[in-house]
């Protein structure tokens, strides 16, 4: 995987005992899972690391896979590697799991101990996970017994918050961390600060398809999450449903909201002085103005240039020779259609490879067969559903075909 030692990256580090709930985190925070879909999750096998491009910048995650041979390793062998340059830790404890109490204690005193020597300003955030199994009169007594077992108020770095998946907590948390570590980009901030001002506006924000605030300006409006509304109506009428744009009254204002990237989107609160004509006007000036601002993508685009030279030599080490026309095709960007949600995507190998580029062999798969070698590659996909892998093929000079026409890949 691109690991840069840029400054607009920043690393998380996730433990907890195993089964605890650090990987579904993820998987509903930043990769669109619905939180049911966790339930069958297998256990991380050591760390699973994932970079995570958001708006510009990036979140490098580090999964700690928590059962107790690959934790042991980590405090042993890896705690340079995992420890080091962290600027936050989330330290998940499952609350529901009592008779752990103690051990999950000792693994978190182990990484406090790590973190002060070898990530001396790291905050350490424990969330006191699956809140949703406690009835709510019960909540706050449990917290607090947490926060004695762990001694939390005796670290100034250190900070508790109780978490579901199944509830707003989880984003409230990591919108705390992120809010920390997100390393926003000066010019980008100028800019949403010097819109905001001039046009008066009650709120004006960007955030990811999920619903995590990167830039915005106040910091929250009045705690409400906009996203997560919006994704929340869309449900209402349809499971599949993906709005790209809504638009509503909330209070005396309208909010406008827009996807003006992949997985960017843009929300502007007007306060009641225009007329909607000139709302309208102004928010789609706005978008692509954000759009153009956020196009620059240095790090995906260093990552890019990085993995190519990897890519040309997997391919030409699999059977497919190396050329400069293969070096355009892996350029070269598929449209194609999510038969789920209906969407139209666009992706190339490189993209495929970018994605994939800790373990190549599972975003691009080669196969030989009849004298012929074909290749396959499975862009994911964060459709309405859930995460979606969707099989490309394309045969060995790298040019699209449809395998079968009756399915629209
Ligand atoms: N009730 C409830 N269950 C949850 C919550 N979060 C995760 N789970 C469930 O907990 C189980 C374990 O989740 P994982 O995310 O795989 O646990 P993990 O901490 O990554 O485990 P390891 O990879 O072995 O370290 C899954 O069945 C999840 O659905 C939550 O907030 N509430
Ligand atoms: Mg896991």
């Amino acid at each position: 995987m691109y690991s840069g030692d840029s400054e607009l990256e920043s690393k998380i580090v996730v433990l907890g005992l195993s089964q605890s709930g650090k990987t579904s985190i993820r998987q509903v925070v930043f990769e669109g899972f619905a939180p049911e879909a966790t339930s069958m999750n297998p256990a991380t096998v050591r760390i699973n690391r994932k970079l995570f491009n958001l708006a510009g910048s990036a979140i490098n995650l580090y999964d700690v896979g928590g059962q107790s041979n690959y934790l042991n390793e980590v405090f042993e062998q890896y705690k340079e590697r995992t420890f080091s340059d962290a600027k936050a830790f989330i330290f998940v404890v499952d609350i529901s799991d009592a008779s752990n109490i103690m051990r999950s204690k000792y693994y978190f005193d182990l990484t406090l101990e790590n973190a002060k020597q070898l990530a001396e300003n790291a905050r350490i955030y424990v969330f006191a996970h699956k809140m949703d199994v406690v009835p709510p009169n019960k909540r706050e007594p449990v917290l607090q017994s947490i926060k004695d077992i762990f001694e939390i108020s005796s670290y100034p770095n250190a900070a508790i918050v109780g978490t579901s998946i199944f509830e707003d907590t989880i984003w409230d948390a990591m919108q705390q961390v992120i809010a920390y570590v997100y390393p926003k980009d000066d010019t980008k901030s100028v800019k949403i600060k010097e819109t905001f001002s001039k046009q008066e506006l009650v709120f004006l924000s960007l955030s990811t398809a999920q619903g995590l605030m990167l830039y915005s300006q106040p910091e929250r409006y009045n705690g409400f999450n906009f996203i997560k509304l919006k994704n929340d109506l869309a449900k209402m009428f349809s499971p599949t449903l993906q709005l790209d744009y809504a638009t509503f009254s909330f209070d005396e204002n309208r909010v406008y909201m827009r996807e003006i990237d992949q997985d960017l989107i843009l929300t502007t609160v007007f306060p009641p002085k225009h007329t909607v004509d000139e709302e309208i006007n102004y928010f789609m000036n706005l978008a692509g103005e954000m759009k153009e601002l956020f196009k620059t993508d240095e790090l995906i685009g260093r990552a890019r240039v990085k993995m190519k030279g990897t890519l040309v030599d997997y391919l030409a080490k699999n059977g497919i020779p190396k050329s400069e026309a293969v070096e355009k095709r892996i350029e070269m960007s598929i449209s194609f259609k999510c038969d789920t949600c209906g969407r139209n995507l666009q992706k190339s190998l490189i993209d495929v490879a970018v994605e994939n580029s800790e373990n190549l062999e599972r975003g691009i798969k080669i196969q030989k067969g009849f004298g012929a070698t074909s290749v396959e590659m499975f862009p994911l996909h964060e459709c309405v559903e859930g995460i979606r892998e969707i099989p490309i093929f394309l045969d060995g000079d790298l040019e699209y075909r449809r395998y079968d026409d009756s399915r629209p890949v």
